[in-house]
Order: C-alpha cells, then sequence, then structure tokens
C-alpha cells in the first residue's frame, strides 16, 4: 500500500502529529509496536505549555483538557526546611496547564478512532528503507504476517528506544549525552494533592517533587540510586522518606494511601543531530530526551511536531519544502534551550553522590540568589512556561 507519510510510534508525538496532518488532509498510517493499553498505562509527563495546549486544540482534542486540566500560575520551590513561590503569571503572563500524558494519548487516540485513522498497534521489526532517496518504504510484521508502506516521507516518532533514529548512518549523526548518576522514584496515589501547585525540593537526602494529576490523584517522586528497585520500597518507607525531603509544613499536610503505581526513571540529557535525514524526520524522545527536571520532555516533542507540522504542511499545500529543509535546525535550536533549562534546574535541585560542601554551599546560594532576584525568577519562569516556537 501506499501513504503520504509513515508514523512510526503510537506515542503523543506520533497521535498529535497525526491528528494535525489529518486535519489538514495529509495521510498518514501510524505503526506502534506496542498495544493500545500498554501505552495508555504509561505514566508520564503531568506539565504541559501554551505550546501544546494550543497545539491540542488545533488537533481538536482540547475540549476534556480544558474542562479537566488545572491552570498553575506559579511553583513552589522549596530548599533548607523552608519554601518560596515563583510566579509564573506575574512573571511571563502565562501559566502551564497540569493534565496527564496518559489522558492526552487517551483523547489522541479517542480522536483518531473518530476519523477513521489508519493506526497499526503490535508491529515488529519496523525497518525504514531508502529514507536518503525519493522513494522511502517502511517494512514490518504484524500478527506474523509481512508488510510494506511506500510513502512520501518518514517520522520517526518511536521514542528513545525506536529504530529510526539508528537508521541514520553514524557518519552523518552526532550524539550529546549526559547521564545522571541518580533516577526519580515515582508513586501515583488516589490521595488529595499536598499542595495546590507543585513543590520541587532541594534536600540533603536528596530532591523530592509532589505533583499531581487532579484533586484525588496525586503524583510523587524521590530521587532514588539508578540501581534502586521499585519493589525495595514499601509505600511506607516512600511516604516515609518523602516526608523528611520537603519543608515540614507539607510534611504535616501530607496525605497518604496506597500507591496504583511505583517506577523508577533514570536521568539523562540527550540530544542528536540532525534531525532529518533525507526523507526521515525525528520528533520527540526519538531525537532527544531531557531529566524530567522542570517538565520539558512531552513539551519539547509537541514544538518538534509543530516545526515538523507545518513544514509538511507547507510542503503539500504549497509545494514549497523550506519548512521540512529548516526543520532540523528549527527544533534544534529550541532542543538545545530546553536541555539547558532541564540540565540546569537538574544541577541545582539534586544531591550528587559524594557532593562536597563547597558544591553543596554552591547550590544554596543559587537558591538563596533565586528567592531573593525577581529577574532570575523571571528567567527561571519564562523558561518553566515555555519558550515560544
Ligand atoms: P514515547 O512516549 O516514548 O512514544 C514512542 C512510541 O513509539 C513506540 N515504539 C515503536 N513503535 C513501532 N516500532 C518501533 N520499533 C518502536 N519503538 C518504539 C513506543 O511503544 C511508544 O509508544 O515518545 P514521544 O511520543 O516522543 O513522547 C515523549 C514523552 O513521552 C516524554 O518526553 C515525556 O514523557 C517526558 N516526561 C515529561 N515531559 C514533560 O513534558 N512534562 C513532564 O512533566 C514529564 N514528566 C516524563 C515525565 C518522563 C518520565 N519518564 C518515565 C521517562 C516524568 C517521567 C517519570
Ligand atoms: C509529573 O507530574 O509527572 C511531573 C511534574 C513536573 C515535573 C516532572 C514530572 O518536572
Amino acid at each position: 500500500m501506499r501513504t503520504q507519510i509513515v508514523i512510526i510510534g503510537g506515542g503523543p508525538s506520533g497521535m498529535l502529529l497525526g491528528q494535525l496532518l489529518a486535519r489538514a488532509g495529509i495521510d498518514a498510517v501510524v505503526l506502534e509496536r506496542k498495544t493500545r493499553e500498554y501505552v495508555l498505562g504509561r505514566i508520564r509527563a503531568g506539565v504541559l505549555e501554551r505550546g501544546l495546549v494550543n497545539l491540542l486544540e488545533q488537533a481538536g482534542v482540547g475540549a476534556r483538557m480544558k474542562a479537566e486540566g488545572f491552570v498553575h500560575d506559579g511553583t513552589l520551590i522549596a530548599y533548607d526546611n523552608d519554601m518560596f513561590r515563583v510566579d509564573f503569571a506575574a512573571l511571563t503572563g502565562q501559566t502551564v496547564l497540569v493534565y496527564g500524558q496518559t489522558e492526552v494519548t487517551r483523547d489522541l487516540y479517542g480522536a483518531r478512532e473518530a476519523i477513521g485513522g489508519d493506526t497499526r498497534f503490535e508491529v515488529d521489526g519496523v525497518v525504514i528503507h531508502d529514507a536518503g532517496t525519493e522513494s522511502p518504504f517502511v517494512t514490518y510484521e504484524q500478527h506474523g504476517a509481512q508488510h510494506r508502506i511506500d510513502c512520501d516521507f518518514v517520522a520517526g516518532c518511536d521514542g528513545f528506544h525506536g529504530v529510526s533514529r539508528k537508521t541514520i548512518p553514524v557518519s552523518v549523526r552526532s550524539e550529546f549525552e549526559k547521564v545522571y548518576p541518580f533516577g526519580w522514584l515515582g508513586i501515583l496515589s488516589e490521595t488529595p494533592p499536598v499542595n495546590d501547585e507543585l513543590i520541587y525540593a532541594n534536600s540533603d537526602r536528596g530532591f523530592a517533587l509532589c505533583s499531581m494529576r487532579n484533586a484525588a490523584l496525586s503524583r510523587y517522586y524521590i530521587q532514588c540510586d539508578t540501581g534502586d528497585d521499585p519493589v525495595r520500597w514499601s509505600d511506607d518507607a516512600f511516604w516515609d522518606e518523602l516526608r523528611r525531603r520537603i519543608p515540614p509544613q507539607a510534611a504535616e499536610a501530607l496525605v497518604t494511601g496506597p500507591s496504583i503505581e511505583k517506577s523508577i526513571a533514570p536521568l539523562r540529557s540527550f540530544v542528536t543531530e540532525p534531525m532529518r535525514w533525507g526523507r526521515l524526520f525525528l520528533c520527540g524522545d526519538a531525537a532527544h530526551i531531557v531529566p524530567p527536571t522542570g517538565a520539558k520532555g512531552l513539551n519539547t516533542a509537541a514544538s518538534d511536531v509543530h516545526y515538523l507540522y507545518q513544514g509538511l504542511h507547507q510542503f503539500y499545500g504549497e509545494g514549497d519544502p523550506e519548512g521540512i529543509d529548516r526543520y532540523s535546525e528549527r527544533a534544534l535550536a529550541r532542543v538545545w534551550k530546553a536541555e539547558r533549562f532541564s540540565w540546569w534546574f537538574s544541577t541545582l535541585m539534586h544531591h550528587y553522590p559524594g557532593q562536597s560542601a563547597f558544591d553543596k554551599k554552591m547550590q544554596l546560594a543559587e537558591l538563596a540568589f533565586l528567592r531573593s532576584s525577581p529577574e532570575a525568577q523571571a528567567a527561571m519562569a519564562q523558561n518553566y512556561v515555555g519558550l515560544p516556537y
């Protein structure tokens, strides 16, 4: 068969791109390795920038997000048993929306089904052929049968472990990586959030984050060792450790309960360049990873989708390749700024194994500066709410 765009990966990047293309009358087939239930079972991002919110509205999936998402106009930063607030709305005139990636993906699946979009689940052995030529095609296996799809372009939206990035020859690919010496142990619990805004906490015992999905569903994280295993953490042990890392007034207000999900995520900064090779475009985690501090992963995936969608729209609508030709350059310019912010915020907030007393003093001095300087807070807020596309 033939389609205009083969999208590899049915995560948020692939589904958002598919939906925007469909609304512009551009055909795409989405190939996803897992089942729909598996994808929707992954608990990931929770904070959406305005740019992503706008794109979801443009894709026609804004209704539930608008009704159920929580507008956050600031965040709390804790250190030394105390907290201060960064007021996004006052400093930037903008806010963020707390609405889970699971719900975003569910809404996108619903919308794609409603328009009869072609999404193929449980595909195996995806191979991208001839991406360096004018006539690429993709082969894969599904339920024991071999398939081939010819297309104009391939969008590699298959996450960090996908095949798309590896299809770009090593001779043209440069990779930049930093692996942090810790991970995040996260739990989801059906308890009211400890606070109506997120709390990012720097403590001598390690970083902690109090987040949420809705008024009755909380998401908490604590920094852990990279080799740690979630099964070694009982719920009680998690809650006790969280209480020790957040200021006393938050620890006292914390409502605990059984966890309904518990997992560990490693922390990594990673960028591959270029994000385009011939007729293959990389989007989202397939091209870059950020540590979750600052909530930039899904939001940076969204800015890629924006640039790629604009480029394809310009190509099919006006016959002008300028947008796809400049895709990699435009996407990377914004990616690197999100990388910088996530790296800065991670470095500021975590306890590093073997951290010297001097390094700890540097973190505390920077936190004290951030607390006292409206200009420093404005720079932080500007990055947190999302840089313009
Ligand atoms: P995904 O979500 O990894 O989706 C890729 C999809 O491709 C499929 N796939 C394949 N399909 C076919 N053939 C193959 N060979 C394939 N290989 C893979 C996979 O099954 C999958 O369905 O990438 P995408 O779409 O680019 O989306 C990126 C986001 O998921 C990611 O950036 C965020 O979740 C990162 N992130 C956060 N981002 C934010 O913006 N705000 C946050 O608050 C935030 N919190 C987080 C996070 C990530 C976390 N973890 C677990 C990594 C919190 C955590 C704990
Ligand atoms: C989340 O709610 O999962 C979350 C929120 C903010 C972050 C990272 C993760 O910086």
